[in-house]
């Protein structure tokens, strides 16, 4: 029996359902599948290419041939599914038959930690926490008279000299020590103070052991009946407690002169290597220079209005890098600014 076209037509829509699931079968991602099926499928394609020929049938036999279309679309779009769903199944097949072993190690997770200054910083205020001294803070960009007129240093005074300070502008400077917060704290609270400020100072100074940038920890007591042996008592325990260990170092004062104090004394601590026996870090003394302290002087208790004939009151500031070193054995203080991770991760 003779075909007539329109079973022609019919059986070749037929046929490119079966090529269409051959030529996917390889196939192993979606994409290229896809890419596929609009070969067939598209405008372009393969059925609309047969499509054509629909208009050169007899019109009682088109709706045969539309029927025959949608079969082969629907065909084709099943093998996508089919096929996409294998591959799926096969996937998670693979993943469950890979063994994991569950009892190696997990891969480190690379952490930081704080800097060396920022730890020391931290145990100096705890310590300073235990004794009942809250934390107070101020500018690093300061005026003139909070850094130095308000603390009984005025312009022409020779103890300017002492401090070669960086100006911002006219009456602005970067701050040379934490002593204004001093002044900032007792303007802005009355008697009884108890308070360290530790914080950020600038000088003109470099080498080994000093930096342009560096920190100090300011201390201030004022209340009635504050006297110099409580300046003793503080700065003993807490040369103890941070150095210390085992207890048994001794501070030092020597007459010394800061305008803001009076009387003024340096600070040395036992040397903690040699516990003072004298060692070359020490330079053979026993004593190692800390920082400064003295008794608030009436001037400045005047400059921010407390009444010196009611409160009394000490103060003292200590180079944080300075103890840090102490502590750490570290010889340069530029080591701690370098950002070199050799050095860094030792703490
Ligand atoms: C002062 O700065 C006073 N304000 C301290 C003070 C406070 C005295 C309260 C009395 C009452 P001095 O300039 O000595 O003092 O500095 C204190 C400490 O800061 C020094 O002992 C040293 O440990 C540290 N220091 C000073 N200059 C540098 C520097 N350039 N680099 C690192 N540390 C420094």
């Amino acid at each position: 029996m003779d075909t007539t076209p329109t079973d022609a037509l019919i059986s070749q829509l037929d046929r490119l359902a079966g090529e269409f699931a051959a030529a996917i079968a390889p196939l192993d991602d979606e994409q290229a599948m896809r890419a596929t099926q609009a070969q067939f499928l598209g405008k372009k394609g393969q059925v609309s290419a047969v499509m054509k020929e629909l208009g050169k049938l007899p019109l009682a036999d088109r709706p045969r041939v539309g029927e025959a279309a949608n079969r082969v679309k629907d065909a084709i779009a099943a093998a996508v599914d089919a096929r996409l769903a294998a591959l799926a199944d096969a996937r998670r097949a693979a993943d469950l038959a890979r063994k994991v072993d569950l009892t190696l190690p997990a891969r480190p997770v690379a952490t930081g930690h704080l800097h060396l200054l920022t730890q020391v910083r931290f145990e100096l205020v705890d310590i300073f926490a235990e004794l009942g001294f809250a934390v107070a803070e101020g500018p690093q960009i300061e005026t003139d008279w909070h850094t130095f007129e308000a603390l009984a240093i005025p312009k022409d005074h020779p103890a300017r000299d002492m401090q070669d300070t960086f100006y911002v502008a006219d009456e602005i400077v970067l701050r040379t020590h934490t002593s204004p917060v001093q002044i900032r704290t007792m303007q802005a609270h009355p008697p009884p103070i108890r308070i360290v400020a530790p914080g950020v100072v600038y000088r003109r100074d470099d080498d080994a052991t000093h930096s342009p940038m560096f920190s100090q920890i300011e201390g201030l007591v004022v209340d009635r009946g504050i006297r110099f042996s409580d300046l003793k008592g503080v700065l003993t325990h807490f040369a103890n407690r941070f150095f210390g260990g085992s207890g048994g170092l001794d501070v030092r004062f020597r007459p010394s002169y800061f305008p803001f104090v009076e009387p003024g004394v340096e600070v040395d601590f036992t040397c903690a290597f040699c516990r003072g026996k004298g060692c070359r870090l020490c330079k053979g003394t026993g004593w190692i220079e800390i920082g400064g302290a003295g008794m608030v002087d009436p001037d400045v208790f005047a400059a921010v209005g407390i009444d010196s004939e009611v409160y009394t009151g000490f103060a003292f500031g200590m180079g944080i890098e300075r103890m840090a070193m102490l502590r750490h054995n570290v010889s340069d203080i530029k080591l701690y600014y370098e950002g070199d991770l050799r050095f860094l991760r030792q703490f």
